[in-house]
């Protein structure tokens, strides 16, 4: 039996093979132990002698089986390092990290731009009342240019800003009418346009206003220039065309000399040649005086852009839904721009 059960012992090349060794020898009906159990039919003379050999062998067993079992685990723990070991000169997965929407961009530079030009950035409320988006900018209540702009309203005195115009009047209360400024205001609006390819119900303006002693029109075309120069590239032209806003006078519209540019090289875009990106002029004496400034002192120049518009213009972009989609196809696109 010992043999036999060494022998096997040797052989078993798995913790489960062993196991069932064990239990063939030493178990309850192992050959061992059934050797055991027919010692009550020997000679009493016999016994002692069959009983030291037969432990001796549980012990020869036993110890075989203890000392292959460390070597079978042993052998287990090292194949599981093996296979499950990391290689660490593997090149790691690069992490996913975002970057600013391509819109944040445009609108950080034109504030840079302004900046640059002597202005201060400003912020007024998206949720606003109808003296500062409507009536302090000679909108009194029922004039048909309300229209122009379908609002939002909230109660009858609350409205969603249609535009970024409120924040001139906000600003020239709190200069109190005592000296000339430049500001800037980018800011959310929100209009009951229905959403087509350029036009969204909630969109991005920016507003500027300049007042001062003796700020003339031609002020306002200079800078304009500058912004669509630097915005656009040196190439391209400016053209103010009449316009109608009740808050300036007189009042313009801007458009810019538009050109599509693909691998063969660049020509004017299709129509016209020109594409309308704000609306700007002469800030109105009623405004100015409603303010706290006196009109035969001081005199302004006020512009409101669309930064969606410029944007699609500078980059290519041929929908405004594309900015709120939140496609990461499309924002990836601009990461690095
Ligand atoms: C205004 O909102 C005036 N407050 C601008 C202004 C300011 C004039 C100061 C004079 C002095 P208008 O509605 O045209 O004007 O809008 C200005 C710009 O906002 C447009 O040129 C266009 O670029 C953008 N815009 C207007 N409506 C939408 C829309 N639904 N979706 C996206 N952009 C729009």
């Amino acid at each position: 039996i010992q043999e036999e059960a060494l022998a096997k012992v040797e052989e078993a090349s798995d913790l489960k093979e062993l196991q069932a060794i064990k239990v063939s020898f030493l178990g309850k009906k192992g050959s061992l132990t059934q050797v055991l159990r027919g010692m009550g039919k020997l000679s009493p003379e016999e016994r002692p002698v069959v009983g030291e050999i037969a432990n001796q062998v549980r012990e020869a067993i036993t110890n075989a089986i203890e000392t292959k079992n460390t070597v079978l685990e042993n052998a287990a723990l090292e194949e599981k390092l093996q296979s499950e070991s990391i290689d660490v000169t593997l090149p790691g997965r690069p992490v996913k990290v975002g970057g600013p929407h391509l819109l944040t961009k445009v609108i950080e530079e034109i504030e840079d731009l302004f900046i640059g030009m002597g202005y201060e950035v400003r912020e007024g409320p998206e949720v606003e009342t109808d003296y500062f988006n409507f009536e302090a900018l000679n909108l009194p209540k029922d004039h048909p240019a309300r229209d122009m702009q379908d609002s939002f309203y909230i109660t009858n005195e609350l409205l969603l800003r249609t535009h970024t115009s409120p924040v001139q009047a906000r600003t020239m209360q709190e200069y109190k009418g005592e000296k000339g400024f430049k500001m800037i205001c980018p800011g959310r609006v929100y209009r009951r346009d229905t959403d087509d390819a350029t036009h969204s119900h909630q969109f991005t303006q920016i507003e500027g206003l300049y007042v001062d002693k003796d700020v003339k029109m031609s002020d306002l075309k200079g800078v304009l220039n500058v912004f669509a120069k630097k915005m656009f590239g040196e190439d391209r032209k400016i053209r103010l065309r009449p316009s109608f806003f009740p808050f300036t006078e007189p009042s313009v519209e801007m458009d810019i000399s538009c050109k599509v540019c693909d691998g063969k090289g660049c020509s004017v875009c299709k129509g016209t040649g020109w594409i309308e990106i704000l609306g700007a002029g002469m800030v109105h004496p009623n405004v100015l005086e409603m303010a706290g400034y006196d009109p035969n002192v001081y005199s302004g120049f006020a512009f409101g852009m669309g930064p969606e518009r410029i944007a699609m213009l500078k980059y290519g972009v041929n929908d405004i839904r594309q900015f709120y989609l939140n496609d990461s196809r499309f924002l990836k696109q601009f990461h690095q721009a």
